[in-house]
């Protein structure tokens, strides 16, 4: 089927399902318009689908082989150049074409600005939004911009969706007060284990919408992305919580998110790849 604003790109290797036909359908949004610090997330989706040509389909600890599956890529957004909220648009459209055509797929984004996120979320109309960040995003507007990266959060809980948000070691008192007077509960990087994740989640109602912005792991493994921060989670961390979400809530859509790098091999490429196939591997549970 063809999509009004995707162009083709490099595809991920092994044999792909039609987009009617998938599970799980990814999409890139190489967008990076209001990009605070690092320069790079337009190259994000290209440089994690050239990062899991390193990677075996194969996941050894699940005995599941990912290219088994029945997973579509439809290529990149068309962005609009610095325009997160127009690139948002295109970004839902897309999603409720393909929505209409198989009610059934989940759509995986992959990034790009975590601005986009509100794109798939509005299309999806999850009930909750669980989000790996080291930021809080909860901003109302930053650098005179509503839909800057920095206030994803927040527009998407003003849409009425419930939020639990883990890996915080960022934010402004603004921020923290938003989260107070919301009840949007968040978990400092400090503080956060396995137990405190489901405790926090387990509540929500669903479907959930599951969003990983990369910079909540700590920036050894994700130098290359916009608004990186020392004292992040480990990599297990969160395939854990991931595996959790997956097994035990109704996911209507995933992404991973704020992916830069300027060049083939980047380390925060290959950290994002291999949490793509652990995600693909584990939704093999709920084929
Ligand atoms: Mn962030």
């Amino acid at each position: 089927m063809d999509f009004l604003y995707t162009y083709e790109t490099l595809k991920l290797e092994f044999p792909l399902s039609e987009p009617e036909n998938a599970k799980f359908v990814i999409l890139g949004v190489p967008f990076d318009g209001t990009t605070s610090f690092k320069p790079g997330a337009r190259f994000g989706p290209t440089l994690i689908r050239h990062a899991t040509l390193n990677l075996e389909s194969y996941i050894l600890d699940y005995d599941v082989d990912i290219a088994e599956l029945p997973i579509a890529d439809i290529g990149d957004i068309a962005v609009v150049a610095g325009d997160p909220r127009r690139t948002a648009d295109r970004v839902r459209e897309t999603v409720e074409e393909l929505k209409r055509a198989n009610p059934g797929a989940i759509p995986i984004l992959l990034g790009g600005e975590h601005s986009q996120t509100l794109g798939a979320v509005e299309a999806l109309k999850p009930a909750s939004y669980v989000v790996f960040d080291a930021h809080l995003d909860l901003r109302d507007s930053y650098e005179e911009n509503p839909y800057n990266h920095a206030c994803v959060a927040r527009r998407i809980a003003e849409l009425g969706v419930g939020e639990a948000i883990f890996g915080i070691r960022s934010g402004t008192r603004e921020e923290v007060t938003y989260a107070e007077e919301h009840g949007i509960p968040w978990v400092h990087a400090r503080d956060y284990d396995f137990d405190a994740f489901v405790e926090l989640v387990k509540p929500l109602p669903e479907p959930v919408y599951l969003s990983i912005d990369i910079d909540a792991f700590d920036l050894s493994l994700v130098p290359s992305t916009g608004t990186p921060e020392a004292g992040g989670l480990g990599f297990w961390e969160v395939v854990e919580a991931m595996e959790w979400l997956v097994e035990n809530k109704r996911l209507v859509g995933f992404d991973i998110m704020e992916v830069g790098g300027g060049e083939l091999g980047d380390i925060t490429a290959l950290t994002a790849a291999k949490l793509l196939f652990y995600f693909l591997g584990a939704g093999a549970g709920i084929l």
